[in-house]
């Protein structure tokens, strides 16, 4: 498997001003996610691990594109059968926040990520994560590890990842930002 397999990165025509607008009028619904360590694995035998962050789901401005444009543009990026939608949040991260290494659960074959603030970056680990996987939240809070790569994310634009797969991960934030994560399931 190789990594475009995995991650296809695009531009695309979205309305970041709505999207922005309703993420924040979205807010004061947002709950808190903070979980410590715990499980390196769910029962799909997905990787898990730490992870600080506020996430609300959306409105009729996220569905819309999750339907329209994500789906479009999504199923161009795959081979495999038609994917359809799932579910979309906002993900909100104060300073600090951060989301370590991880695979996405069940609903998420495909990941579609767009970063609507300053510029973001996703942290990839396309030959797994290395060592052992009950101290990788420390090891990853640490520094880079070997294999570590860094897909950057400029405002707005699309990042789709085999979210099931291929490990990621979301280093500290320094500013405060917000990710739209949009998920897709094959029939
Ligand atoms: O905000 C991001 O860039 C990553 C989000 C993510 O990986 C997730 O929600 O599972
Ligand atoms: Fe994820």
């Amino acid at each position: 498997m190789t990594l475009s397999e995995y991650l296809s990165t695009r531009t695309i025509e979205i309305d970041l001003a709505s999207l922005l607008a309703e993420a924040d009028s979205y807010y004061p619904r947002a709950t808190r996610t903070e979980t410590e360590k715990g499980n390196t694995r769910d029962a799909y035998g997905r990787l898990r691990s730490g992870r600080a962050h506020w996430i609300s789901t959306g409105g009729p401005v996220l569905a819309e594109i999750h339907e329209g444009l994500m789906c479009r543009t999504v199923n161009e990026t795959t081979v495999a059968g038609e994917l359809f939608p799932t579910r979309s949040v906002y993900i909100y991260y104060e300073p600090g926040d951060y989301i370590g290494p991880h695979q996405d659960v069940q609903q998420c074959e495909r990941t579609a990520l767009v970063s609507l603030t300053e510029e973001s970056s996703l942290q990839i680990y396309p030959a797994g994560y290395p060592g052992d996987e009950a101290s990788a939240l420390d090891r990853f809070l640490a520094g880079p590890v070997t294999g570590e790569q860094c897909v950057e994310m400029p405002k707005g634009s699309l990042v789709v990842i085999d979210g099931g797969r291929l490990i990621h991960a979301k280093r500290p934030s320094t500013k405060r930002c917000i990710t739209a994560a949009f998920c897709f399931l094959s029939a």
